[in-house]
């Protein structure tokens, strides 16, 4: 089988690794490697820096106007489309997302580019009443500087575009270092980068594993740090950041509860806590993992959701008849069969799932059947630690208030999910619930206008929305004293 190399880009050229080794990646829907990237070395990872250090402080980049910005921002949004077709499958081929999720979402990563060119001139800074006579304060809002944008397998573009977007519309450069199970994608995205004129060493990107991640974070050239990943490797990152008091923003994982209340509209409500877990084989961060089911609906909505979840259809994330795909890669479906072992030990009952498919058809690809345990108490590990793959635990509930303490009860505070009729419920739920989201009757949803971002050790700072140009800029405080007063 042919496969295709591809190169990193550094300063504006496309470069072989330093000592020319490269990493394959394999599709998780075959097995078969179909495209090599080099594997940066430190030297690479430096280089990269240097020329995102060149391009903030000296280079055409330094001088460029808000609507210089906010133009290249947009030709880029219109390439995204341009090309959303061949973007969306070469995301599929790397991580195994269903064709279906992914092509929607082209649409939504050039608006990405179209709102944060619409910020890059937007007023960001304040005049401020001053108290001293003759004064004028104001603040400005100007680039922190090189910013390393390390990210995940699972929506790699999306999560990409959520920092790159900000981060340029502000004056920063940028060096990306994307996940090693879906490099390619990000490397074509630089080739759109290019075209759309971005000066050379705005944008770099780096390919390499955990290591060449380390090496861009701990890297003295780098004035902020811009990640989503698990939270082990964010804490990670949040120490290297404060040796050097280095800014951070970190998107990291989650457990999240998808809340049910019995006067939900129940069919709705099992849609939506299947599309919460089920979607993107339960490998986003935002996944409603922890379904919270109220005791007079338990046995209903249990009976229905497992109904459902045994009907999905799992296959070719190519299809788009495809309800399920695979998971990314060997590691995650290790990990996810480990927990489904780890739930039945704990004395958690399967409900449905639990394991491969037995279809032949699909014996190469690393698919797991979609998996309810029912039965399951918040203390155990199934309801405790982050699994990423398509596994729902039900818990049940008596009221509001256990619900809600059960849903407190987590080490993160990503995002939960409310079904209910009730709008005084739906109110005081939305501000009992400690997450970064909170959706009502409805369960995932994300947009270029709303914040997004973790409590507790889900993460630090918000990405999208106006909140997250403060991720990417630091507030300059003038005082200007117009009435030649120094005495
Ligand atoms: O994540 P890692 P992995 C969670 C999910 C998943 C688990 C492991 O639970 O099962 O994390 O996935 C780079 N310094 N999420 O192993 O290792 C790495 O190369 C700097 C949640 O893929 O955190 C990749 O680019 N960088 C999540 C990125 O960090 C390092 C999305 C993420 O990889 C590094 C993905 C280091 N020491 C996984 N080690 C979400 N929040 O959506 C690795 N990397």
């Amino acid at each position: 089988m042919s496969t295709e190399t591809y190169a990193m880009l550094i300063d504006g050229k496309w470069r072989d690794a330093s000592d020319g080794a490269t990493f394959p990646s394999v599709n998780p829907f075959d097995g078969q490697a179909w495209a090599h990237v080099p594997d940066a070395t430190p030297q690479d990872i430096d280089d990269a820096v240097t020329a995102a250090r060149r391009a903030f402080e000296d280079g055409p980049w330094a001088r460029t106007t808000p609507l210089q910005r906010a133009t290249l921002l947009r030709r880029f949004g219109d390439l995204i489309k341009d090309n959303a077709d061949e973007l969306a499958r070469i995301q599929v081929r790397e991580n195994g997302k269903l064709i279906r999720e992914v092509a929607s979402q082209a649409t939504a990563l050039a608006n990405h580019c179209y709102f944060f060119a619409g910020v890059a001139e937007s007023p960001l800074g304040e005049t401020l009443a001053s108290s001293v006579p003759n004064m004028q304060v104001f603040t400005v809002r100007e680039p922190i500087g090189v910013v390393a944008a390390i990210t995940p397998w699972n929506s790699p573009l999306a999560l990409l575009l959520w920092k790159l977007c900000p981060a340029l519309a502000a004056g920063n450069t940028v060096v990306i270092k994307p996940s090693e199970i879906t490099p390619v994608s990000t490397l074509v995205l630089g080739r759109l980068i290019q075209e759309a004129g971005f000066p050379d060493g705005v944008v770099n990107v780096v390919t390499g594993a955990g290591p060449a991640g380390a090496a861009l974070a701990g890297h003295h050239g780098v004035d902020k740090i811009a990640f989503t990943g698990s939270t082990a490797v964010g804490k990670k990152i949040a120490v290297t950041a404060a040796e050097r008091l280095a800014r951070v923003s970190l998107e990291l994982g989650g457990k999240s509860p998808n809340i049910v209340f019995p006067d939900a509209d129940l069919p709705n409500a099992v849609n939506g806590v299947i599309a919460g877990i089920f979607a993107a084989t339960g490998q986003t961060c935002m996944a409603g993992s922890r379904v919270l089911v109220h005791e007079d609906v338990h046995d209903e909505f249990v009976a229905a959701l497992v109904e459902k979840t045994a009907k999905i259809k799992i296959g070719d994330p190519l299809d788009p008849e495809t309800e399920l795909g695979t998971v990314a890669c060997q590691a995650q479906y290790d990990k996810v069969l480990h927990y489904i072992e780890v739930a039945k030990a704990d004395g958690a009952h399967l409900a449905t799932g639990g394991g491969r498919p037995d279809d032949p058809a699909l014996a190469k690809g690393l698919f797991v059947r979609p998996t309810v345990f029912t039965g399951v108490t918040n203390d155990m590990r199934i309801a405790r630690e982050e699994v990423f793959g398509p596994v729902a635990v039900v818990i049940g509930f008596t009221d509001e208030d256990d619900a809600v303490r059960i849903a407190n009860d987590t080490s993160f505070g990503l995002a939960a999910g409310v079904w209910t009729r009730d709008l005084a419920r739906a109110h005081r739920m939305t501000r009992r619930l400690r997450a970064g989201s909170v959706w009502v009757n409805n369960y995932r949803k994300t947009n270029y206008v709303a914040p997004f971002g973790g409590f507790k050790e889900s993460g630090i700072g918000r990405e999208n929305g106006f909140h997250a140009i403060e991720e990417y800029t630091e507030v300059k405080t003038v005082w200007i004293d117009t009435g030649n007063t120094i005495t």
